[in-house]
């Protein structure tokens, strides 16, 4: 990747014209999507020009779904409880503005079948039996090109897991716009997290902490209580050396080296000066240090996700008029496109 940017604690540079990111309301919020995520979105608010945060739950449908309206209720109100202000920033469901699956479809007949088999995390997740992955899983790249391309995103912040869907969007988006000859895209930059950018399971270092993926135990979730967050962070699997005070004695060690980069990132801090506090210290006292932490940034929020769930009436009301606004704002956009596949306009 030669175009991205590594964003770590704030940003001191110009404002950013346009963000665009999304999380899919496939499940609770959990210390994964909110370190490598949202509370980059949160700092993003104070630098960008525009920002567009959406809950994404096309994308979500790419696999089954249990419960998508509570869990897209619960999405809303856990980003708005870790910082995302619905005045100054747009938050919406995907679904709500018809445009992305339009050009979703556009898209799909711009980008080759050659760029999506490179796809990794296709193969991740669709894992042995690909034969029984949905269409949609396969093509869900796309769809999030459309995402972005549809409000003139400059900045897509994310952890380093959707590096690769990026660069496909820049593909995409370069194809298209060389092929009508006219520069109807942005082409966006990457803008990827320095710390918290892969957070894995507690239960194994080896796996990414996620939604539906790892055990609810190897998993911190936003709405886990201090008790809960105490016996999963104790269960956490470690080994049995004491922590170093250098970053490279975490090398192979890929429990502690998961555990201090959780502990930094909530800190806000590098690893290395992380380890200037936690170095030395064994792994039953680490924990309890990291417990505290966990308790002091996540209780609150989640406190606050509860407090608004229980206001569907609110949580609807603020959805209603990011969807709203998200349509006005792609429609030029989207009227250029139909105009540059040159669509018939019969109305
Ligand atoms: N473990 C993680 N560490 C750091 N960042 C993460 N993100 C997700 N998991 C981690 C970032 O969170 C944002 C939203 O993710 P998403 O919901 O769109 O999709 P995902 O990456 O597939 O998330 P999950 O939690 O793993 O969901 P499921 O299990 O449903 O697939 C993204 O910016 C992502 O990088």
């Amino acid at each position: 990747m030669t175009d991205s940017t590594i964003f770590s604690r704030g940003f001191a540079g110009e404002k950013l014209a346009c963000v665009f990111s999304g999380i899919q309301p496939s499940g609770g919020l959990h210390l994964g999507n909110y370190l490598g995520a949202v509370r980059h979105w949160v700092s993003l608010q104070d630098c960008s020009e525009r920002r567009f945060y959406c809950l994404v739950d096309c994308h979500a449908i790419t696999v089954s779904q249990s419960s998508l309206r509570d869990q897209t209720l619960s999405m809303a109100a856990a980003l708005l409880a870790c910082g995302i202000d619905a005045e100054s920033s747009v938050l919406f469901v995907q679904s709500s503005n018809p445009h992305h699956t339009e050009l979703g479809w556009i898209l799909s007949c711009v980008a080759r079948m050659g760029w999506l088999q490179r796809m990794t995390q296709f193969k991740e997740k669709a894992g042995k039996d690909r034969e029984q992955a949905s269409v949609g899983l396969y093509v869900y790249p796309v769809l999030m090109a459309a995402d972005i391309l549809l409000y003139g995103t400059t900045h897509v912040p994310v952890g380093d897991d959707q590096k690769q869907h990026l660069e496909l969007t820049r593909d995409i988006a370069q194809r298209f716009n060389h092929g009508c000859g006219k520069e109807i895209f942005s082409v966006p930059t990457p803008f990827i997290v320095a710390s918290g950018a892969r957070v894995m399971s507690l239960r194994d270092g080896s796996v990414k902490m996620s939604k539906s993926g790892s055990s609810a135990m190897g998993r911190l979730d936003l709405t886990d209580g201090l008790d809960e967050i105490a016996l999963k962070v104790r269960k956490a699997k470690t080994d049995s050396t004491v922590l170093p005070s250098e970053e490279a004695g975490l090398e192979g060690r890929l429990e502690a080296k998961n555990l201090v980069g959780i502990y930094a990132a909530l800190r806000e801090v590098e690893v290395s000066e992380a380890l200037r506090d936690v170095g030395g210290m064994s792994f039953s006292k680490f924990k309890d240090v990291l417990v505290d932490v966990l308790g002091e940034v996540m209780v609150p929020k989640g406190e606050e996700m509860r407090r608004l769930r229980a206001d569907e009436g609110y949580l609807m009301e603020v959805l209603k008029k990011g969807g709203e606004h998200a349509r006005a704002l792609s429609e030029g956009r989207m009227e250029r496109v139909r105009r540059a596949m040159e669509f018939l306009e019969v109305d």
